[in-house]
């Protein structure tokens, strides 16, 4: 392992000019940017986004702007270490909050990235998949996977108000982001599936009476569900985190993103190890502090923050507190290199 490679300067004029006209750049002096010893060097800063802050923007949002012109009313949540206008909230990252007002619809389409909503604020809203209607109840978890037919509706009378994640920027680095509008899709007349077919742990539709269960059999995870998961383990002393699964298969709800629910304690500290996954946590209420690689971040209901690959994570709950973790741990598992280091 050598420490110290030729650099750029080390080259004649010449050469350089050579190699740049021929459509070559020499490895060398770039090899620690691609490779740098021992971890990543993420381009990932924490960021934090207080929902008081963002709230008042998104309503004039809704008056600056019709659904009509928007298609989806969205802000963007910017990675600071991107800066202003970057479409993503870590490397692998997509976050938006979401605003549909009493009445409006959000037209349908279908795109190969992946999404899932966590429901902030209102009630009444609703996304349709694949004709599968799903409420969005506060702290409600809905999927709307890649490839899926999916519009938005809100039957209430306030506005509602979501956090979507994506695996957008996977997509665009590959090349493959698009999206095919269609028309609002007919809702089938029953309720979802966390209704009918999943309705209690352990238990799924039997496998005797034929048929394969759909690739993403459950699509919303109500929250009254996973809050009461967590008080129980917490009630017994364990740790109190859940990871949202497809029922059917064991795995992570998508392909590429992972969704863990965990509940804090006041006063309750969590220092988890070192995680190759890079991570935004969404605070579904409570407030505490996140120290993140030294940097603390004070969170209240409704925030969101994030953390870039290996940071060093330190949570203090000061009330009660309940947070969703978004990470791309699936993803890194299918490719074979998630690592967990100990502090
Ligand atoms: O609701 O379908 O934040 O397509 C970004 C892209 C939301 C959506 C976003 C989308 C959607």
């Amino acid at each position: 392992m050598s420490d110290q490679l030729g650099t750029l300067d080390d080259l004649p004029q010449e050469y350089r000019d050579e190699m740049a006209d021929a459509g070559v750049a020499p490895l060398w002096p770039m090899m620690r940017n691609v490779l740098p010893h021992g971890a990543p060097n993420p381009v990932t800063r924490p960021g934090y986004w207080n929902y008081d802050a963002l709230r008042p923007l998104l309503l004039k949002a809704g008056e600056l702007t019709p659904v009509e012109k928007a298609e989806r009313r969205v802000l963007v949540l910017s990675d600071p270490g991107r800066g202003s206008g970057a479409m993503q909230a870590t490397s692998s990252i997509y976050l938006g909050m979401q605003l549909l007002l009493p009445g409006e619809t959000a037209p349908a389409h279908r795109h190969t990235p992946s999404a899932v909503r966590i429901v902030v604020e209102g009630s009444g809203g609703y996304t349709v998949v694949s004709g599968e209607r799903l409420p969005m109840e506060e702290g409600d978890l809905v999927l709307t996977p890649g490839g899926e037919w999916h519009d938005h509706g809100h039957d209430g009378s306030d506005p509602v108000i979501w956090l979507d994640a994506l695996d957008l920027p996977l997509f665009v680095y590959f090349e493959g982001s698009y999206a095919i509008e269609g028309p609002l899709q007919a809702q089938n007349n029953r309720p979802d599936a966390s209704e009918v077919e999943y309705t209690a742990a352990g238990l799924v539709p039997s496998r005797q009476s034929g048929g394969a269960p759909r690739r993403f059999p459950m699509m919303r995870y109500p929250w009254a569900q996973t809050e009461k998961a967590l008080r129980q383990m917490a009630a017994y002393g364990d740790t109190a985190e859940v990871d949202f699964i497809n029922p059917e298969t064991g795995e992570d709800v998508l392909p590429t993103l992972g969704f863990t629910a965990m509940m804090l304690q006041a006063g309750q500290q969590d220092a988890p190890p070192l995680r190759s996954a890079s991570c935004a946590f969404h605070v579904v209420s409570g407030s505490g502090q996140t120290e993140v690689d030294g940097k603390v971040i004070t969170w209240g209901p409704k925030d969101t923050f994030t953390a870039p690959v290996f940071s060093r994570l330190t949570h203090t709950a000061h009330e009660e507190s309940f947070l969703i973790r978004i990470h791309d741990r699936p993803l890194q598992t299918k490719l074979g290199y998630y690592e967990e280091r100990p502090r």
